[in-house]
């Protein structure tokens, strides 16, 4: 195997304590490059004031990473604005939440440019480049433009949205023929997929075969769906942990025989959360027999708070929760225990196994690792149920978990319910499912199929291809 050089904007391999913060994309990522001998590359995080380029080289975690630093002004116009507040909004089909500003652009651009700088002098002859994200989607043009000719595969995390809503997008045209310059595209499903290809054929000229060969704007690649996990045997040790066991104990003691619902997830408003909050409240007033019965954990961590739409996001989920909770709450019981801390991940793994129920409704959401761990944490002789937006990725593999229109509080509510008393032998059975699935498209399937795929990847193979 080639030797693999990951790309992602933020460099976090879990190291040992690390593992408890790290998010989806780092789990899945150091776990990709623990065996690969590789680097991995990124942003610092830090910034500077003035670039130099300089890369700091480390080993994380049994991962050597290499870094560099940014100036101030490349974060609030590349990572708070063109990444966070115009493409993340719009390819989770918030419209009306993003921002068009031609500084944004510029020091998208920029950065990517920088990245390409920084990275060409440590591109060996057969390195495999593996670049992540919506950060990054035109690093391989500059890196092509610097001469660069090894083999660069591309993962978008997040949805690719429809095609009448990327071209909102000013110069839409321009970004996706820059993901071009990638040898293979890859998606989290079929769907997404299947949308970046309705745009080369509808709205550039392209052709798209149906072995995911595409040509567009005069150039060649490859697309595919490859669903990302998580790391299950680690997943499933760690909720059987001693640490996770005391979680578990402490909160069976604090529910005191109530039923718990749970959510966890990034505060962020692809994540449906004051839809969940208005949900579970139609629960409450429709069936006055769960009051007291249960309660929902809504675990919620802060996350780009310093962009406006989470921050007013935050404040609504502050008001709803305690209107809520004043609403409904006696002096015995409070119905919405709403949490904005992170948790170590063997303390979280607890936590989902002792909720009988999981509740996961993004309103869109690439995959969701969150749907995948819940049911790895469970106890298989008495597991909970996952309750899943239809507009999760995950749906697409989840099929025995109840699917939900995370739209419809009806609905939502109803699922809940249903959860809430579904007997034990449907509920081993829906798990057996979800978990054999779980297990089987593992983070390291999902490495091996992308890396597999990449280096199948011959130029001639898809100039052939793509006429025919
Ligand atoms: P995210 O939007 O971050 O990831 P998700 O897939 O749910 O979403 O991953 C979240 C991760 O953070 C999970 O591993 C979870 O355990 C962890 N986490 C969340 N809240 C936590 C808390 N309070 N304490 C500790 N850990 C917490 C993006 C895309 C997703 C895609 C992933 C991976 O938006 O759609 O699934 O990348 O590709």
């Amino acid at each position: 195997m080639a030797r693999l050089i990951a790309v992602s904007n933020r460099v976090s391999p879990p190291g040992e304590a690390g593992v408890a913060s790290s998010g989806g994309l780092a789990m899945a990522l150091a776990a990709a490059l623990r065996e690969s001998a590789g680097i991995w590359f990124g942003w610092s995080g830090r910034t500077v004031d003035a670039y130099t380029g300089q890369l700091s080289i480390d080993r994380v975690g049994g991962v050597t990473v290499a870094t560099v630093d940014l100036e101030e002004q490349d974060r609030q116009e590349y990572y708070n604005g063109y990444a966070n507040k115009t493409l993340w909004p719009l390819f989770h089909y918030r419209m009306d939440l993003a921002a068009y500003e031609r500084s944004f652009d510029a020091g998208y651009v920029r950065v990517n440019e920088r990245f390409a700088d920084a990275l060409q002098p440590l591109v060996e002859a057969d390195d495999v480049l593996w670049v992540q994200d919506y950060h990054l989607l035109p690093l391989a043009r500059e890196l092509r433009r610097r001469g660069i000719t090894n083999k660069i595969g591309f993962f978008l995390h997040i949805p690719w949205p429809a095609r009448r809503v990327f071209t909102t997008l000013p110069r839409h045209a321009d970004l996706a023929s820059a993901l071009l310059d990638y040898d293979l595209i890859g998606f989290q499903t079929a769907d997404d997929r299947d949308a970046f290809a309705g745009y080369l054929t509808q709205s550039a000229q392209g052709l798209v075969t149906s072995q995911g060969h595409v040509s567009a704007f005069g150039k060649q690649s490859r697309i595919g769906a490859f669903p990302i996990g998580i790391d299950t045997t680690d997943f499933q040790r760690a909720a059987t942990s001693p640490t996770a066991v005391t979680a578990f104990r402490a909160m069976r003691r604090s529910m005191a025989g109530r039923k718990m619902i749970l959510g966890v997830d990034r505060l962020d408003y692809s994540k449906g959360l004051e839809e969940r909050l208005l949900a579970y409240e139609q629960l409450l007033s429709d069936r006055p027999d769960t009051l007291e019965k249960v309660f929902l954990l809504q675990i919620a961590t802060l996350s780009r708070d310093d962009v406006d739409a989470y921050q007013d996001l935050r404040a609504r989920l502050d008001a709803v929760s305690g209107r809520i909770n004043g609403a409904f709450a006696t002096v015995e019981w409070v119905p919405i225990r709403y949490v904005n801390r992170s948790y170590r991940r063997d303390q979280l793994a607890g936590i989902y196994r002792a909720a009988q129920v999981g509740l996961v409704t993004p309103l869109r959401d690439g995959m969701n690792l969150v749907a995948k761990e819940y049911v790895a944490a469970q106890d298989p002789d008495n597991p909970g149920v996952l309750v899943l937006s239809e507009f999760a990725g995950a749906a697409a593999q989840m099929t025995e978990a109840l699917i939900v229109n995370p739209f419809s509080r009806e609905d939502m509510a109803e699922a809940i319910r249903r959860a809430l008393t579904m007997p034990k032998s449907e509920r081993r059975r829906r798990w057996r499912s979800l978990m054999d699935g779980v297990a089987r498209d593992s983070v390291e399937m999902w490495r091996d199929r992308f890396v597999a795929a990449l280096e199948a990847v011959s130029p001639a193979d898809i100039a052939i291809q793509a006429r025919g």
